[in-house]
């Protein structure tokens, strides 16, 4: 492998002659084949097309400690001026709940401590915000499949939204996901982060973390999950703050 890897720089610097020649020439034949050069762009191309091979099923990548970024910033809205917000702040959220309704059999309020007792997932990811910047970080919470199946999705739920306590630049923010996304492994209503509970500027007390997508899809401060059939009457219609208020696309696929 670090003899490919030698032939490939060699082959950049578009000196293939001398010693290796013989060799080389091998390589140089596979690198004509952009296929095979793109399998060694590296680890992090190797996963997409393992990604685009499996479908949305894939998982993100995971990453180890030693990989967590020493600042994650905050993005958007880092504060909520919502008095019935800034009051659970106050009381470290002890009194407040996510409600969970829409087309479901049974409408829930889930505690944040009941949240927090489910089986929690763990997971260190890559942020990747459309304005240019990444960070890894690592997210814990409940998995927001379990808690839709608790609630009992009704037949015609297709799409499930999160409402948000914050207004960006005046207009209420909120995002939507379809169901493959929901009962991914790796989407979760995550509390904690970098082993400690959400601080404010992050989401907290709960927010969503959707990791084959990109940045604006990690819907902060939720307070309301949606069951719907259809994204038509839901502000804008186009399924997010960004769809509705700029160009993004509703499925923002990493
Ligand atoms: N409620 C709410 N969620 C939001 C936003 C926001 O402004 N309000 N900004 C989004 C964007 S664009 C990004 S990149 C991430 C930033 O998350 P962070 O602040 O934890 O970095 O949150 C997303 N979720
Ligand atoms: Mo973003």
């Amino acid at each position: 492998m670090s003899r490919l890897i030698l032939s490939r720089r060699t082959l950049i610097r578009g000196s293939a002659a001398g010693a290796g020649s013989l060799m080389l020439s091998g390589c140089d034949k596979l690198f004509e084949n952009p296929t095979f050069r793109h399998t060694l762009e590296g680890a992090e191309d190797l996963h997409k097309i393992t990604q685009r091979a499996l479908g949305r099923h894939a998982l993100a990548r995971e990453f180890t400690e030693a990989d967590m970024s020493p600042r994650f910033r905050a993005n958007g809205s880092r504060e909520v001026a919502d008095p019935v917000y800034r009051q659970h702040l106050a009381q470290h959220f002890a009194q407040w709940s996510l409600r969970v309704e829409g087309l479901v059999e049974k409408p829930l309020t889930l505690p944040l401590d009941m949240l927090k007792s489910m089986p929690q997932r763990t997971q260190i990811t890559r942020h990747d915000c459309v304005e240019g910047w990444s960070a890894i970080g690592k997210w814990t919470g409940p998995r927001l499949g379990p808690i839709l199946n608790i609630a009992g999705l009704k037949p015609q739920a297709k799409y499930i939204v999160f409402h948000c306590a914050d207004l960006y630049h005046g207009r209420p923010y909120y995002e939507s996901i379809d169901l493959v996304d929901a009962f991914h492994p790796q989407t979760i209503l995550a509390w904690a982060m970098n082993g400690k509970p959400l601080e404010q500027a992050h989401g907290a007390p709960l927010r969503l973390r959707v990791e084959r997508q990109l940045g604006y899809k990690h819907a902060k401060f939720v307070t309301r999950i949606e069951a719907v059939s259809s994204l038509d009457g839901i502000y804008g219609g186009k399924g997010g703050y960004w769809e509705d208020n700029g160009t993004y696309a509703w499925y923002a696929g990493i």
